[in-house]
């Protein structure tokens, strides 16, 4: 059985050597927030299969090429009519990027439940989904809908990662979106300022934010403070890691780094605080090379952000 199911929308993304407005050089990937966490987990062994709907054209290939050079499942993914939609980062001061995105229309909003129907039939350990897919329009949405009700009649693991994005949608929104299907999640990520779009209305509080999920049944509450670290809070209390404390190359895709490892440990039976070890590493690995997923670590290579500044490994 697939280890990880997830599903959404791949991106091409272009990152930019100056400001935009300077021209200069784009240097073209792929990503898209659950094609990364795909990417690390398959990186460390598990099986992770990602569904989506990709373009007809060179980048719908480019996408397609690259998911199968990582060893990620590509078996029901379906190409649409529209282009691969696009992020644009561009490095603004130190580690300040701005995304700009040419995504409407594209051949990944045209997910719908229908493209989900064979693998969750199928069955996975773990379902993985974002908020970022729920902000995609109609179809993706009653996507995510129709994948949270299979899981819970499945017994499978279901995992939701907040992932607010304000470019797609407004706060308002998101709220009225994602409060019922984080309410039915086992395990709900979101940073500490998205956990109120997710928590039950009415509370103000981390706290209160935080006792209210677990009282609708949600039994992880991941909570990420980017260089502060993690915390996760279950019924018996709670666990914080601290970051590791690694030089900034690039922070776009941490939060996706950081999903990979919790979820990698999960898969190999570890307790929180082995989770949350493996979710810092590879959110260490993220940041301190460029790109979304290129510098994630295969399993072998775990150890090496403890090793010594400056030395060569010979
Ligand atoms: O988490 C990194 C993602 O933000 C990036 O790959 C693009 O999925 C993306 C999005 O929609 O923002």
């Amino acid at each position: 059985m697939t280890d990880v199911l997830t599903f959404g929308e791949a991106l091409v993304t272009l990152r930019a050597d100056r400001p935009i407005r300077s021209g200069g050089a784009l240097h073209m990937s792929v990503a898209g927030a659950e094609v990364n966490v795909a990417i690390g987990l398959a990186r460390l062994g598990h099986r992770a299969r990602w569904v989506g709907c990709t373009s007809r054209d060179e980048f719908g290939a480019l996408v397609l090429r690259t998911l199968r050079a990582e060893n990620v499942d590509v078996a029901n993914v379906e190409q649409a009519e529209g282009p691969t939609g696009l992020a644009v980062f561009e490095s603004r001061i130190a580690d300040v990027t701005r995304v700009s995105y040419h995504r409407s229309g594209s051949a990944g909003s045209r997910l719908t439940p229908r493209h989900l129907k064979a693998p969750l039939r199928e069955g996975a350990r773990v379902v993985h989904m974002t908020g970022i897919t729920a902000a995609l329009g109609h179809g993706p949405l009653r996507a995510v809908r129709t994948a949270v009700s299979a899981v819970r009649a499945s017994g499978a693991t279901l995992c939701l990662d907040v992932n607010y994005r304000a470019k797609l949608w407004s706060r308002e929104t998101a709220t009225a979106a994602l409060r019922p299907l984080a309410a039915q999640a086992d395990i709900l990520v979101a940073s500490d300022d998205e956990l109120a779009l997710a928590a039950p209305g009415g509370t103000v509080t981390e706290a209160q934010q935080v006792e209210a999920l677990l009282a609708c049944g949600v039994r992880e509450i991941v909570v990420k403070r980017g260089a502060e670290g993690a915390e996760v809070f279950n019924a018996s209390g709670a666990v914080a890691r601290p970051a590791l404390d690694v030089p900034v190359e690039d922070t776009v895709g941490a939060g996706d780094a950081f999903v990979a490892g919790y979820l990698s440990a999960l898969l190999d039976g570890e307790p929180i605080d082995r989770r949350l070890e493996r979710a810092v590493t590879l959110g260490a690995f993220a940041v301190a090379s460029r790109g979304d997923w290129e510098g994630l670590p295969v399993r072998e290579e775990l150890g090496l952000v403890h090793a010594v500044p400056g030395s060569t490994l010979r």
